[in-house]
């Protein structure tokens, strides 16, 4: 194929997939009317793409589909569950949809079974399902859905390319299971997946399949426990059976199989020494065995270089490398113009033939910027503004630019010359247009020096708070948002929706916010929250009040299962018109004698779960952004709030695949944090709340951050967080989650105590605060009263403990 793409969003243009899920887990479908509903949504893609420009005969079209992740695809179709959920499965090994999704969420009641764990997929907002894989695993081919839904597809007139997570990829992903001996690595596993994969290529063969993409992004990063080197030999051992032991079209059936692509999204292929001695770099390796074509990503990653004299990768003459210059994982129109140039630079490499390509899948865009439009709107009245259009592209406009380049490629530049003047007057128009660039955001952004980016010393601060808030020992919070309950959540979309009158929407959220209040003070917290009702998501309501950001109406994007985002889109520089939180803030501060908090999200968390612009460096969006907060603080500082806490939850996220771009990135995400903070009187706290996090990675940021208080996820990991903190030395306030807010579950008191006591013996005592590991916005009251209540009893206990 001349062009293609990685693969496609699954959820939906309307979510009809999250739907047809929820309503299936809740009992109102069964799994034939979920499989229909699917199958519909499969097919619709098909003529989508095909209509949008792909070749409906040649394997352009990637066959993409998941019900709920595509790791935990693999790890199912091979069999490879934990041995928890044996009893699901059935003779064959074989999970139906039901077991399925109970790997991925688990079960409670008395069948109670944990899921498999959850973790970011590379450096995107997506989030996969870690396999667990021991010694006795099992691994064995035991469900052919790729081949079905091959089949399905050329039923219906389109000849699909299936994209399967990479044998590699997958077993470097996983996690040993628990009973796995010491020193124990998936990858020794590598044969018999490679032997399952085998057994899947054969029926793709045999189905007819021209072409299989197997993904390989672990071939880009090095902050996976895997030393290169291992994942070097691993690549060659399963290519070599994959590619060379079956090849392409044998006489022999059982020999044959479908061309090979081999896809590494996410960055550039990392180079590393192997144990010859040779320094070889992750294309020359692939280019080194038989697989049939290589995907690069030439967004994040740099062109290439040729090992050869003449600039080319030996190998690479009998394969396709597809040029990934199309970004998958961003929302900007192409330059078409530029991105020829650079499919022109490849060229170079040698290759025996080039194809046009996305960088990454386009699962992580939204489907169409179409759905922008009104009457397209599920919202009326959100309608992005026609000019911000221009500059986009989502999945399908992509679509339509891999078409116009491999097209461009194949017959000529004349052929496309309307569409790339479109692109070049599109790319010229954002770069001029007002709101881009402000100058006055541009002047205080040039005006910052080092003082604006520190505080005074942290234990005289300590002091000036502790005089004005007067808390006790072990003092009690939460992190922010309450249970949001049906009626909050009918009030905001008819507010959302022009229905419910501004006066009655402040009413009702105000009743509410008095209500949280009630409850707080009732349960005994020593610092109160308002419980965040007006916001959704805490970036979509950050990003409705700055300007600098759109957001959509239909923009969704899968986070995990069922779950999607829709990001905003930062498309100029950042400033806050008025006030966003103050008036909640101070209201609530009128209702109650207690402190109260007032709860932000940090410039990284904003940026790292937006769409951001890709013309200037990132560190001076998040300044931008920065500098917003810091005016937001200083408001509600002069509103009398003493508290502030800036959340920054995907610190760890945005942190780069590779170790040598870690430091630059601490660098200013850190200071971007520091910079909304610093502003503020010595007796003003400023609290901030990490998660989703393996902290170990980030910890010198944490002290780093110079936040007075931290709290973090913590009671999964029994604490583990708090001695690591004090053996490096961290001497400001710590709240280590006392209990997990992802679990239905209520801790009881004794449980508590036990994890504060493992606390305070790690840590002085006197640093320590007591609260969840997260919001609370996804439980009910039925939980979370109790919850806290039992917090607060131990809280007591601990304390009481303490003065003897
Ligand atoms: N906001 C954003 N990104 C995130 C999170 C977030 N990424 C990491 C983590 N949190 C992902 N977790 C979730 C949890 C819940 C939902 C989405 C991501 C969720 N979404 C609603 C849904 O799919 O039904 C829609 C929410 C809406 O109306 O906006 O429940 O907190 N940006
Ligand atoms: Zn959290």
């Amino acid at each position: 194929p001349a062009g293609t793409v990685l693969g496609y969003p699954r959820i939906g243009r309307r979510r009809e997939l999250k739907k047809a899920v929820e309503s299936f887990w809740a009992g109102r479908s069964t799994a034939d009317e979920l499989d229909t509903t699917a199958r519909e949504l499969r097919l619709a893609t098909l003529r989508r793409l095909v209509s949008l420009g792909l070749d409906a005969d040649d394997a352009s079209v990637p066959g993409s589909f998941s019900f709920y992740d595509q790791v935990l695809d693999v790890a199912t179709s091979l069999g490879a569950v934990p041995s928890r959920f044996a009893s699901l499965t059935g003779a064959d090994g074989r999970l139906d949809l039901a077991g399925y999704f109970t790997v991925a969420r688990g079960a409670g009641g008395q069948d109670s079974r944990a899921p498999l764990e959850m973790t970011k997929w590379f450096d995107t907002n997506y989030h996969y399902l870690v396999p667990e894989i021991g010694p006795d695993t099992p691994v064995r081919l035991v469900d052919d859905r790729v081949v079905r839904e091959f089949v399905e597809a050329k039923e219906a007139g389109v000849v699909t390319r299936p994209v399967v997570v990479g044998p590699v990829t997958f077993l470097a992903l996983s996690k040993a299971a628990d009973d796995a001996p010491a020193g124990y690595s998936p990858l020794d596993r590598l044969d018999d997946v490679v032997a399952a994969y085998a057994d899947l290529l054969r029926a793709l063969a045999a189905a007819g399949a021209p072409w299989v993409q197997l993904d390989e992004p672990v071939l880009v990063t090095d902050s996976v426990d895997v030393p290169f080197a291992e994942l070097a030999a691993a690549v060659t051992s399963a290519y070599r059976t994959l590619a060379t032991d079956l090849s392409v079209g044998a006489t022999d059936p059982a020999a044959a199989r479908p061309a090979v692509l081999v896809a590494a999204p996410f960055g550039g292929l990392q180079a590393a020494p192997l144990d010859d001695g040779a320094a070889r770099d992750g294309l020359a390796l692939l280019a080194g065995t038989d697989v049939d074509a290589i995907a690069v990503d030439l967004v994040k990653g740099a062109v290439p270089t040729g090992s050869a004299p003449d600039g080319t990768v030996p190998g690479l003459a009998t394969k396709t490398l597809v040029a990934g210059v199309v970004d998958g994982h961003n929302v900007w129109r192409a330059d078409l113009v530029a991105k020829l140039g650079t499919v022109e630079t490849v060229r170079a490499l040698g290759a025996g033939a080039l194809a046009v390509g996305t960088s990454t899948s386009l699962l992580h865009v939204p489907h169409d910027v179409e759905d922008e439009v009104f009457g397209g709107a599920e919202t009326p009245g959100t309608v992005l503004d026609p000019r911000l259009r221009e500059w986009l592209a989502f999945a399908d406009q992509k679509v339509g630019e891999v078409a116009t380049l491999a097209r461009a490629l194949t017959a000529g530049r004349d052929t496309v010359a309307d569409a790339l003047a479109v692109s070049s007057a599109a790319v010229a128009s954002r770069a001029t247009a007002a709101g881009v660039v402000e100058p006055t955001v541009r002047e205080r952004a040039a005006a910052l020096t080092d003082a604006d980016f520190a505080r005074g010393s942290s234990a005289e601060r300590a002091a000036a708070q502790q005089a004005r808030l007067n808390l006790p020992p072990l003092p009690t919070t939460t992190i922010g948002s309450f249970p949001q309950t049906p009626e909050i959540r009918r009030a905001r979309a008819q507010w959302t929706r022009g229905t419910l009158p501004d006066a009655d929407y402040t009413t009702a959220m105000r009743g509410e916010i008095a209500r949280v209040v009630a409850l707080q003070e009732e349960i005994g917290l020593d610092v109160l929250v308002h419980g965040e009702p007006e916001r959704n998501d805490m970036v979509q309501y950050f990003a409705e009040h700055l300007d600098g950001f759109a957001v959509t109406a239909n923009g969704w994007v899968q986070s995990y299962g069922s779950r999607c985002v829709r990001p905003p889109i930062l498309w100029g520089d950042v400033t806050r018109p008025e006030p966003m939180t103050v008036e909640w803030s101070a209201y609530t501060a009128s209702l109650t004698e207690k402190p109260v908090k007032g709860m932000l999200t940090g410039p990284v968390t904003i940026l790292a779960w937006s769409f951001v612009r890709d013309d200037q460096p990132l560190g001076d969006t998040a300044n931008q952004v920065g500098l917003a907060l810091r005016d937001e603080i200083a408001d509600l500082e002069a509103a009398g709030i003493a508290i502030v806490q800036v959340d920054e939850p995907a610190l760890r996220e945005l942190l780069p695949l590779r170790r040598a771009d870690q430091p630059a990135y601490l660098d200013w995400s850190v200071g971007s944090f520091r910079l909304a903070t610093s502003g503020v009187e010595a007796a003003t706290q400023i609290h901030t709340h990490l998660c989703y996090s393996e902290f170990g990675e980030v910890i010198g940021a944490i002290d780093g951050l110079d936040a007075d208080v931290t709290s973090v996820e913590a009671a999964r990991s029994r604490m583990e967080i708090v001695p690591e903190l004090a053996d490096a030395g961290y001497a400001r306030g710590i709240g280590p989650g006392v209990y997990d807010i992802h679990s239905p579950r209520v801790p009881s008191t004794e449980e508590v105590t036990e994890l504060l006591e493992l606390a305070v013996k790690a840590i002085d005592p006197a640093l320590v605060w007591v609260n969840p590991d997260c919001g609370l916005k996804t439980r009910g009251y039925d939980e979370t009263t109790p919850s806290l209540e039992h917090l607060v009893a131990a809280a007591r206990t601990v304390r009481a403990t303490l003065a003897s």
